[in-house]
């Protein structure tokens, strides 16, 4: 089944049909079903702002504007938004309430779409490495485990790292999954050098000729620095073996923390340039609005979005999929 939702035309601002591709399959919940929370205090209360009102004023602006904000939105994605809601209105083009919803819709598409870049794995670098980061508790080791079982359904060969070595826990949690799954993980002690173990993992994998390679790493707090030069000396390891490595810096950041996985990005960014993004748990949140300030103020591309604790719940980003699944249009 298509579903239909509404975009802007760029030459002419007019609004027009786009179909969205087919991507619900037999024995995966529908992404609506999973971000029911997030539509509710998104979807729900703009739906019910639209029909509150029999024609446009300051207050309906104003709700609209209020629904925006507290949906971890972002400040200026709103009011971007608000803007150019209040043009169309001045110019006409949006005449009432009912025409309100689609162009909502329409300008939160406009946002994050250029975030949609899926992560493609170039098989012409052996390995493909993938450096994941983010703090303690975002989703990383669990995206790991997700990311390497998608890749071996495309036959390619995994190999994984542990170069979270500062909690016995996180060594024995990637273990025990890559044993699991038939993945090669390379691991040391507690308190080994996290660097070390990424170098000795790099040149494993490239002995054996592995396609992807994906490093864990430790996430204490963000602002703790030591955490960021471990970082730096880990990326500047891995590129003395590889020049061109790592192909792929993917932070993880939890959907819950809503707007504050801003900063933590922008704290990753500069130490060590993130190159995607994939945000978790969007599935045990109302806190889904980040998305579009994640989209609106980083241009850092989101991957993946975590909707769930199983492999089939990483989902290659869709923005057109996402949007129909928080606001849908019937
Ligand atoms: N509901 C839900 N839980 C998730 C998702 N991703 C990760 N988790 C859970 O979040 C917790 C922390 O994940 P973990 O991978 O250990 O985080 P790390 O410290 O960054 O490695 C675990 O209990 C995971 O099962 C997701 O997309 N949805
Ligand atoms: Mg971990």
């Amino acid at each position: 089944m298509f579903r239909i939702f509404r975009k802007k035309n760029k030459q002419t601002g007019e609004l027009q049909d786009v179909q969205l591709r087919p991507v619900e399959q037999a024995g995966v919940d529908p992404l609506e079903k999973r971000l029911e929370d997030s539509r509710r205090v998104i979807g729900q209360r703009l739906m019910a702002v639209f029909s509150g009102h029999s024609d446009i004023n300051e207050d309906l602006l104003e709700e609209l504007e209020t629904i925006l904000l507290t949906a971890d939105v972002g400040v200026n994605a709103s009011l971007e938004i608000m803007a150019n809601l209040r043009a169309a209105i001045t110019n006409r083009s949006i005449k009432d309430p009912q025409s309100l919803l689609p162009a909502v819709q329409a300008e939160l598409y406009e946002l994050i779409m250029p975030s949609e870049q899926l992560l493609a794995v170039d098989t012409s670098h052996k390995p493909f490495v993938i450096l994941m980061v983010g703090i303690n508790g975002a989703g990383k080791t669990t995206t790991i485990g997700k990311l390497a079982q998608r890749f071996q359904e495309e036959d390619l060969s995994v190999m994984l790292a542990a170069g979270d070595t500062f909690r016995a826990a996180a060594v024995e949690q990637l273990k025990s999954w890559g044993d699991r799954n038939d993945v090669p993980v390379i691991a040391q002690g507690t308190g080994a050098d996290s660097a070390a173990v990424i170098f000795d993992a790099l040149q494993s994998a490239i002995a054996r000729n592995v396609d992807v390679l994906i490093a864990d790493t430790a996430g204490r707090l963000h602002t703790q620095t030591n955490l960021m030069d471990e970082l730096k000396k880990i990326r500047r390891v891995i590129n003395r073996v590889d020049p061109g490595a790592p192909h792929e810096v993917m932070l993880v950041v939890d959907a819950g923390t809503g707007t504050n996985a801003l900063n933590q990005a922008r704290n990753f960014n500069e130490a060590v340039g993130v190159t995607g993004i994939t945000i978790t748990k969007l599935d045990g949140t109302a806190r889904g609005g980040m998305l579009f300030a994640i989209a609106s103020e980083l241009g850092i591309p989101i991957r993946f979005i975590g909707v769930g604790e199983s492999a089939n719940d990483l989902r290659p980003f869709d923005a057109g999929t996402f949007i129909n699944a928080i606001l849908p249009l019937d």
